[in-house]
């Protein structure tokens, strides 16, 4: 079970983030209420929220998922693989200090963004991405094996993160955009299949006993209804035109 998240509200200079979307401008003011309702939604979830203040020396700050991993126990800062992220790691590095005994870090040459890495039971599936490098990729692999957990890398190919293509939804499900269904890595989860048109709903997150699902995907969350998840949805609009989702805005431990 989740007991706590951290998330980060975005800030004045938000659109000047990175993004490949060409679905326009955010709109702060309801990026800000969305982000409200994002956290409301999570504490539905019975996690204790930590909401940041937005910081405007980095516009893309509020994903925070990207700046770390958690391991268990440990906390380990990630390496964004985008130049202008880097430096927000040591905006969140303090706030894990007062969570976490243990703290690792992901050093260069490795690059590494918390969006690659898909945590389900006791394995957690390392995205090689234009983000995440394979310098980066083995750093935590070789953590999470003597954290006593088992790894796989997984190139993502054309795409942001391995999470842009699926998600954790229970125990041992994922949804998983179908052309990465039948990668041998993942035979052993419980796969419920997404096709092309919905791949925004690929990055849905479990909480707890619900998942959270962005809103607009009616077809993903009636098949995660049929199959006994509880679904909530957040409209997430002015997040997905910066190239960010369910998953991407909070650090979950
Ligand atoms: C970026 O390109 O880095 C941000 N605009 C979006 C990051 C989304 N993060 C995620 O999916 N984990």
């Amino acid at each position: 079970m989740f007991q706590r998240a951290i998330v980060r509200k975005p800030s004045d200079r938000y659109a000047e983030g990175i993004t490949t979307s060409n679905s326009g401008t955010p709109d702060l003011e309801l990026a800000l209420k969305q982000h409200e309702r994002y956290v409301s939604t999570l504490e539905k979830c019975n996690v204790e929220v930590t909401v940041l203040e937005g910081d405007s020396r980095f516009p893309d700050s509020t994903f925070v998922e990207d700046q770390a991993v958690i391991v268990g126990n440990l906390a380990v800062v990630a390496r964004p693989g985008n130049p202008d992220r880097m430096g927000e790691t040591a905006l969140i590095a303090p706030v894990l200090e007062r969570f976490f005994e243990r703290m690792e870090q992901i050093n260069p040459p490795g690059t590494l963004d918390g969006g690659d890495i898909m945590e389900v039971g006791s394995t957690f599936f390392i995205g090689l991405s234009e983000r995440t490098n394979a310098q980066g990729a083995e750093q935590l692999e070789s953590i999470v094996e003597r954290e006593g957990y088992q790894a796989f890398l997984i190139p993502v190919g054309a795409g942001l993160h391995l999470k842009t293509f699926m998600g954790v939804v229970g125990e041992n499900d994922i949804v998983i955009l179908d052309r990465f269904k039948d990668r041998p890595e993942f035979v052993e989860l419980n796969r419920l299949v997404i096709s092309p048109e919905n791949t925004y709903a690929c990055n849905c997150r479990r909480v707890n006993n619900h998942v959270i699902l962005p809103a607009g995907f009616p077809v993903v969350s009636e098949m995660l209804t049929e199959n006994g998840f509880s679904v909530l949805e957040v409209e997430l609009s002015e997040f997905q035109k910066m190239d960010g989702g369910v998953s991407c805005l909070s650090l979950l431990f």
